[in-house]
Parts: C-alpha cells; structure tokens; sequence
C-alpha cells in the first residue's frame, strides 16, 4: 500500500465527513469475472485472493471449444484474483492445482503459508496431456480431469505463486476441517473417505483426526466423530487461547490437548466434552444444514476470553432457515450454549465477517432447504436471502445494514478486506430460478430434491436429453464478486503510515509502536484481522484481535502483539487503527509468528489524545519490564517507528 493511496482515501472519507452519519452500508457489483467459481475463497496480500472451484462437468462460455471445461482454467480450477475496490474492478490469472481440490479444507499458517488439504477423489488421470500435464480437451462423459485429491496436503506460497502438491495425509478426506494450530502445525479433522449420499451411508465415515506434520499413524480415532456421522462433515473447530482445540460435531462439543499423547489406538486420552447444544428444532447444527460460525472478538482487556457462535441453519419441521444464534465460552468451565438475539433474517448457509471494530456481519444463505447438490443440478436450497444483517456485541443487539443483489447459496463466501471493506463471492448451480421460478419461490413439500418436479429440474441438458444445450437456464457459476462499504466508511478514518510496516513481521509477546498521520482521524483503538479462507459457511482462520493501546497521540500508537499463537494463531493480519466512533483505517499487513521479543519504549506523557482502552493490569505490567528496551529482530518495522 503506497502511502500516497492512504492520504488519498482518508482525504477523500473527510470530504464526505460532514454527512449524517451513515448507518447503513452500500452494496455494488464490481467489474469483471473471478475466472474460476470461488467455491474456496483465500485471502492472498496485495489485495488477491484465490478462488478454487469443482472441475467442470458441465458445459460452459464455449462448449464446443472446451466442451467439459472451464476455458478461464482450462480445468485446473484455480485463480488468484486481482481486486482493485477503487476502480470497482477484478480481473485473474490462473494459478493452476493438479490434484483435485473440490470441497477440501483450508487454513492460513505460518508465513501466510496457505494449506488446502483433501478434496474429491474422482479424477481421470488417463486424461490428462503428458505433454503439457494439463487436461486433455476432448473428454466427451461427464468426470473429472484432475488427479485423485482426497489425500493431499497442498500448500500454495503467495509470495512465489506456487504449489506444493507433493505430500498426503494417512487418509482421504472430503469436507474435513482444518485448523492452524498456534504453534504453526495444521489439526486435519474428519472428512469423508467418498462424496457423501446420504441414501447411501456405507463406507465413507473417517472419524478421524490428524496433523501436519504428522504427528501419529493411523489418524486418532474420535468416538464424537464417530457417534456424530453422517453429521460431522466440516466440523466446526478453532485454537483456543488457552492452548485447546475447540471441535463442535451434530450438537456435541469437545476440547482436544493437542499436546497430549491420545495413547493406544482406541483410547483418545487426550479430550473432554463439555457442554452440549440444547434440543431445539434445529439438529444438528452442521453440514447439510448449514449454520455459520465465529468467534467474538478476542480483547485484552478482557484476558482474551473466547467466545463461539453459531447462527442459522435450518428448522428441521419444516426446512425453513433459522434464526437462532448461540454461543459458548469453551473455556470457562461448566458454561453452557446460551442463546444470543435472533438474527432479522432467517438463513441456512449464512457467511460471516467479523469487522475490525468488533461488529460481525451476516450475509448469504437461503430461506429454505439445506447444503448441497450438483452444478447444473437442482438446488437443494431457495429463496435466496438478500438482506444483511449486522451483530453488535456491546450492545448484544441486530440491525440490517444493506441489501445484496446477488443469491449466494451454496459454495459462497464472504471476506474482509483490507480497505475494511468486505466482498462476496462464489455460489454454484444458481439455475434455482429455473427450478423454483422466481427469486421469492420457496419449494414445497419436504423431500430434499423431486427431480420429477417442475420441467427445466436439469439446467445442462445430459446427452440423453433431447433440450437445445443450456435451454431455458441460467449461468449454475457465479463468477461476480458483490462489494460491501459498511457505514463506518463514511467516517473519518484513521490514517497508518504504511512505508516500511506493510508486510513487517511482529513477535508474539513484542511491544510495538505504528506511527499514524495527523491529517487522518485521531486514534482510540487497534485491531488484528487474521486474514481469512472459507468455504461451506466454515472460516477457522477468521478472529479479530483486540490489544489494548498503552499510548496514542495524534502521530504514534503503542499496543503489544499476544503473549503467543494460541490466542493469535501466527499468520498474516491486517492491522486497523480506528477512531473513537470505530472508523477503521486502511490495513497494513503484518505477520505475526514466533521470534525474538522486542519492545519499544512507552512514552509516559505527552499524549494529545485521550487513550481509550484501558490497560490492564496483566499488561500494564509487562509494560514496566519492557518499558525503555529494544531488542533486534524489529528490522522491518525499525523504519517505521521513531526510535
Ligand atoms: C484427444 O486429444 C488428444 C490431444 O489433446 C489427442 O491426442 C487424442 O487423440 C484425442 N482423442 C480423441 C478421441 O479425439
Ligand atoms: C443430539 O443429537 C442426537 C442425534 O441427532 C439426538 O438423538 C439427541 O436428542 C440430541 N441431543 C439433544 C440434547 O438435543
Ligand atoms: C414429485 O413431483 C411430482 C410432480 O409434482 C409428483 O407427481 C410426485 O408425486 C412427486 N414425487 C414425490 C416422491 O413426492
Ligand atoms: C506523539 O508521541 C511521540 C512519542 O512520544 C512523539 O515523538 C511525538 O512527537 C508525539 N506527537 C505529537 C503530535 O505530539
Ligand atoms: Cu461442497
């Protein structure tokens, strides 16, 4: 970020200062294509992401050119996506994946470091080219073109824009969960061994867990993942800070000690279970049907108490989304699910963004039915919810800011970035207009899918078919991306000084200061934003993290980075600064991980602005030790600081 476009947004936020303040925000589709349909959305620096979608099966934007492919990828189903928000515009390279990466699981890790890990099994490998490794393009029956998947361990380095598909797990897994743990490793859970039919629930349960790197052979058998199949799919699983592995299966929840040898095979030494879900018309709340989850902000003022949330899904009556939103603080013990306000607007597969002043925004989802099905195929899910919804913590309160344009059903995501500004993107098979008829159409009766049903019920016509190719369907690929401003863009912001910080790594445990612009808005708080991936309505990498400021004036803010990587699991985030009305600046990016400890001194007066946050106790003492040393290892922050 250069710190020219910095003063120049923060000029132009004060331009528009003098406005009511908003309280809504404003949606707006950005200009040009995601290349490949981001069923996986990763945050990449630079403002990239990277979108991976399922092979293509059907036919798409030139069928008798590439007559089963996706001509952006030529199959190999990745992109890195360039997003520029203040032209308005997108545009994307290929960054192409042998290994088939459909439906795996994904988290950021050390070094930013991003892990995909398991995905489909299905694959042909006879079809690909030996002379230029990618898929041949006359496959002429509907498959897929890229190697078996469901083992691997790939890891993508953003800095040189490569793959590393050379390692597996002990198992195939599809939908598995995975979590950066805080000392780096990567905890791999449950998936299944085939693509799920659940009326056909033989020989694809893996109740199993396991690391990168790995840590035991075979994978650690869970008897909560085992008791909770065929729902546990992308378990709903976090580090927590206190050192323990949050895992939420069905309705049963446990907390792993990862450190801890889980003995003979069998014996799982190494968990508790704590509070269960209480009966609600809700079970379970998982894969198909589909809530989302998130963290609370982690604060230091409040000892980095932890709490989760699960909002959504569906009503198993009648198949009608939820409301219902509940949390847990896991690591308190004896503490129960509660529930939390109902949210406006009722949704399975709901997405969420946890914004760097601490609210949490819901968007995405459906009104009716559950997860699932085939691109091209019917929706298994309708009535697209287009509203969004908006949670306050302090104030334990909801209001709808906005309303998107465009369905995102199943396989959409949602992501901060680092403008504090927030995108959609992906969804699959949005023909349900063709099967249900209007945006507003709810099904009706209660089976999961009637292909009888209805006359357009298969979008891509099959050979057999005797229909014009596509007759009468739209796009199943949402290849836009929808741009949300929140209202607190209308604000004036905050401004960084970004020359040398952006991209500087921090040392758990280091004292730090960032130097800030006078013309911006003066300063009352910071925040962490780990930088996210998500897919399936799952983001374990997303938390805000909340130090207390030890010192700000109008030039120069002092915080401390968490004492260690359970609390913020190492990685890249966005720092914001924000005013007292919770402006957020522009973000730089700075990767947290282990290193030496350092520490800038504290200034002791001479503060022009009130300090917000108060310190407390625990760091005020860290304070005094630090106070007035510096350590090396700040290299590329020392440019930045004024010492
Ligand atoms: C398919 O294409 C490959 C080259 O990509 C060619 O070698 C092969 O003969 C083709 N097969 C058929 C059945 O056309
Ligand atoms: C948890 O889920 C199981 C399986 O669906 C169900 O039998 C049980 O009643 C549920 N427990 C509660 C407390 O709802
Ligand atoms: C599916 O829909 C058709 C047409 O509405 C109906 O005749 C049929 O009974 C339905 N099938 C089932 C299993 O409900
Ligand atoms: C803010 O504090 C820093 C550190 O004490 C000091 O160097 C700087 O001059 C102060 N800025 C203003 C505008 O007072
Ligand atoms: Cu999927």
């Amino acid at each position: 970020m250069l710190l020219e476009t910095v003063a120049a947004l923060a000029t132009a936020a004060m331009a528009v200062q003098a406005a009511e303040p908003a309280t809504s925000g404003t949606w707006s589709t950005l200009a040009g294509s995601t290349g490949s349909l981001c069923i996986h959305s990763i945050l990449l620096p630079d403002n990239q992401l990277m979108c991976i979608e399922r092979p293509h099966t059907k036919p798409v934007e030139s069928p008798s050119l590439y007559p089963w492919l996706n001509p952006n990828t030529k199959g190999t189903t990745a992109t890195v996506v360039q997003l520029d928000t203040q032209k308005g515009e997108i545009s994307f390279q290929p960054a192409p994946v042998k290994y088939n990466a459909f439906c795996a699981g994904h988290s950021q890790g050390a070094d930013g470091i991003i892990h995909v890990i398991g995905g489909d099994h299905s694959a042909s490998t006879t079809l690909m080219d030996a002379s230029s490794n990618w898929p041949m393009q006359n496959k002429t029956d509907a498959g897929t073109f890229l190697y078996d998947g469901i083992a691997k361990i790939r890891t993508f380095d953003p800095k040189t824009k490569t793959w590393d598909e050379s390692k597996d797990m002990t198992t195939g897994r599809w939908y598995p969960t995975v979590v950066t743990m805080g000392e780096g490793s990567v905890f791999i859970a449950s998936g299944s061994l085939k693509n799920l039919d659940f009326n056909d629930l033989t020989a694809t349960n893996n109740p199993t867990y396991e690391f990168f790197p790995q840590r035991y052979q075979p994978a650690i058998r869970s008897q909560i993942l085992d008791w909770a199949y065929p729902h546990n799919l992308y378990p709903i699983a976090y580090q927590l800070p206190q050192g323990k592995i949050f895992m939420m299966v069905s309705n049963r929840t446990m907390l792993i000690d990862a450190s801890k040898d889980p003995g003979p095979a069998g014996q799982e030494n190494n968990y508790e279970e704590v509070a269960s879900v209480p009966a609600m018309d809700h079970q379970p709340w998982i894969y198909p049907n589909t809530p989302t989850s998130f963290l609370l902000p982690l604060k230091e003022s409040e000892n980095w108490k932890v709490t989760v949330v699960l909002c959504g899904g569906v009503l198993i009556s009648a198949k009608d989304a939820s409301s219902d939103c509940i949390s847990l603080t896991p690591e308190i013990p004896g503490a129960k699910w509660t529930p939390l306000p109902n949210m406006p607007h009722a949704r399975l597969m709901p997405d969420a963004a946890v914004l760097p002043d601490g609210t949490i925004l819901l968007t995405n989802g459906a009104g009716w039915g559950q997860a699932g099905g085939n691109a091209g195929d019917c929706q298994f899910a309708s009535a697209p919810v287009f509203p969004t919804d908006l949670y306050n913590p302090t104030t334990n309160s909801w209001t709808t800011v906005g309303t998107s344009t465009i369905p995102r059903l199943y396989h959409s995501g949602v992501v901060l970035l680092q403008d504090g500004s927030v995108i959609t993107t992906g969804s699959e098979m949005q023909n349900y207009l063709d099967f249900w008829g209007t945006p507003d159409a709810k099904g009706v009766g209660t089976e999961m899918v009637n292909v009888t049903r209805g006359v357009k019920q298969q979008c891509w016509p099959s050979v057999s078919d005797n229909l014009p190719l596509g007759a009468g369907c739209t796009d199943p690929y949402e290849y836009r991306i929808e741009h949300f401003k929140p209202a607190y863009l209308s604000g004036t912001r905050p401004v960084i000084v970004a020359a040398g910080l952006d991209g500087s790594k921090m040392t758990y445990g280091s004292t730090v200061g960032v130097q800030l612009s006078a013309s911006g808005a003066a300063i009352a708080s910071v925040s962490l934003a780990r930088y996210t991936t998500t897919t399936h309505s799952t983001n374990t990498d997303q938390r805000l993290i909340v130090p207390s400021v030890l010192f700000a004036n109008s030039t120069y803010v002092v915080f401390k980075i968490p004492p260690n990587g359970n609390i913020a699991p190492p990685g890249n985030y966005h720092l914001f600064a924000l005013s007292k009305d919770g402006t957020p600046s522009v973000a730089v990016r700075v990767l947290l991980g282990d290193g030496a400890v350092t520490a800038v001194a504290v200034p002791t007066s001479g503060s022009t602005v009130p300090v917000a946050t108060t310190t407390g106790t625990k760091s005020a003492a860290s304070v005094g030790l630090s106070a007035g040393v510096v350590l090396a290892g700040l290299i590329g922050l020392a440019a930045a600081l004024s010492i």
